[in-house]
């Protein structure tokens, strides 16, 4: 990554009037960002706490200031203590009087001894209300509390407006805060990075926590950027003729599917491991089919849906199909954050979860909450720590409190289809799905050019994908293939 730092001199002084903003350079592409002294004190609540608001900036003074305060807490655990205040904020998002992403319900609340009586008097006359700090310790096991739920959306159902903010706000997690001595960080690498040490993987996969673990990841990361993750339902793009020319893979969206990503709203990132972001999509594995999220929600409880299991196939399992499909980091689980396609492919994920729960308790008249498999690695017992996010436990993962804390609008279904420009209806099968894109012709020795760039990607443990899908092309690039895990240029 190039990063170049100019301070503004005397001549920019006098024009602007300010010395309050840095102009960094990020991939070729200039950003001010602002000082934490001066001008990001305007993201400061009456509390003295930053927030992130409708203003971009507040994204990147909000991680400033919480990285600053994890230094000067914490110098040796600084990421530690930042990835965990992240999650307190994350667990405490309802406890404000409602977010613009959700709907807080209202909740008639029994009085006792006059106190709302005294508390909406205290409203009237504009006085704060002081709210309990929420902690980890506080999160409810039975129990669906009040909530102002984020919504999350298909990808291809949310406006432009939306999805311009959402990837605004990843690139503004990629912008280096500096600190003389200690080198840059980039919170959007050390978000990624949780994904990778063996301790943290162990904890992640292989059983029954794989799913409040991933669940309690993108919580992580909406707080980090202050809006919803959108899922991507990648059964719209599996019922195509040819999923790989899904409008998904254009820069209207994730950008190009083959190759370094060097266009779209990642152009040029460069992951924690100083590397371009990579991809060979279709190369193997296979996208979700209607017929696998079928078979998932016609099971009871949990034990069947979750590792490990011999006689079904596990949401755990079939998750693996699209990581592999996509290829580059996507496809190797210590890399596979970096590539923020992870987060929309895990919030399709949490969402099929969700709508087994939804079932568990309609249905089966079982409480999700507590039914937690007695199976698995011993990292993934019910009452042990959910490594690394504190004193937060694996069966406080499947509590009806976390998950209130989020809600998705049902994927787009026939003959509507969300009313997404992307998205048809095939009247043959009644299901919504993607629209193919327009036909660019690529000019000649760009494949070249991106060659020279490469350099080597070093992935981890690849993904295991129970299906294949007939479609898929293998290794389709014009360098040295991605499936050899290694890429030496
Ligand atoms: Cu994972």
């Amino acid at each position: 990554m190039q990063i170049k730092q100019t301070t503004t001199g005397l001549v920019f002084f006098c024009i602007t009037g300010s010395l309050l903003l840095t102009i960094v350079t990020v991939n070729g592409e200039q950003y001010s960002n602002p000082r934490p002294t001066r001008n990001c004190q305007q993201y400061r609540s009456r509390r003295g706490e930053y927030e992130i608001t409708g203003n971009d900036d507040s994204v990147y003074c909000y991680h400033q200031h919480l990285y600053q305060s994890a230094l000067g807490s914490s110098p040796n655990n600084a990421s530690i203590v930042y990835v965990q205040t992240l999650l307190e904020k994350a667990l405490s998002r309802c406890d404000g009087s409602g977010s613009k992403y959700g709907h807080p319900r209202q909740v008639k609340k029994k009085c006792r001894k006059g106190r709302c009586r005294r508390k909406n008097k205290n409203k009237k006359r504009g006085k704060k209300v002081a709210r309990k700090p929420t902690s980890y310790n506080k999160i409810k096991y039975g129990r669906i509390t009040p909530n102002c739920a984020w919504e999350r959306k298909e990808v291809r159902t949310m406006s432009r407006s939306e999805w311009n903010r959402f990837t605004r706000r990843l690139n503004i997690l990629k912008r280096p805060i500096r600190n003389p001595g200690r080198g840059s960080f980039i919170p959007y690498d050390v978000i990624s990075d949780i994904h990778r040490s063996d301790s943290n993987l162990d904890a992640a996969h292989g059983g029954p926590s794989f799913l409040g673990w991933h669940r309690v990841y993108l919580l992580i990361l909406e707080s980090a950027i202050g809006v919803p993750v959108p899922y991507w339902d990648s059964r719209l793009d599996y019922d195509m003729a040819e999923p790989t020319d899904s409008m998904l893979w254009t820069d209207e969206f994730f950008g190009p599917g083959f190759g370094i990503v060097d266009s779209g709203p990642f152009a040029g990132w460069i992951t924690a491991d100083n590397v371009s972001l990579v991809r060979n999509i279709g190369s193997g594995g296979s996208l979700m089919s209607a017929s696998m999220v079928e078979e998932i929600l016609r099971y009871r409880n949990h034990d069947p849906i979750v590792e490990p299991t011999r006689r079904s196939i596990s949401l755990e399992r079939i998750h693996g199909g699209p990581h592999v499909w996509v290829d580059g980091q996507l496809s190797s689980l210590q890399t596979a954050p970096q590539e923020p396609v992870f987060f929309l492919h895990h919030s399709f994920v949490d969402y099929i979860w969700y709508l087994f729960r939804v079932n568990m308790r309609k249905n089966e008249n079982i409480n999700p909450s507590t039914d937690y498999p007695n199976k698995g690695p011993r990292s993934h017992g019910r009452n042990e720590n959910m490594i690394p996010f504190g004193d937060l436990r694996n069966i406080q993962g499947y509590s009806d409190f976390l998950e209130s804390l989020t809600r998705y609008r049902p994927s787009p279904t026939c003959p509507s289809c969300g009313r997404s420009k992307y998205l048809e209806c095939d009247r043959g099968i009644n299901r919504c799905k993607s629209k193919p894109k327009r036909k660019v012709v690529t000019p000649s020795g760009a494949s070249d050019q991106r060659r020279r760039r490469l350099g080597t990607v070093l992935l981890g443990t690849k993904f295991i994908s129970p299906q294949t899908d007939p479609r898929t092309s293998g290794n389709v690039l014009s360098f040295g293939p991605l499936l050899n895990r290694t890429l030496l240029v």
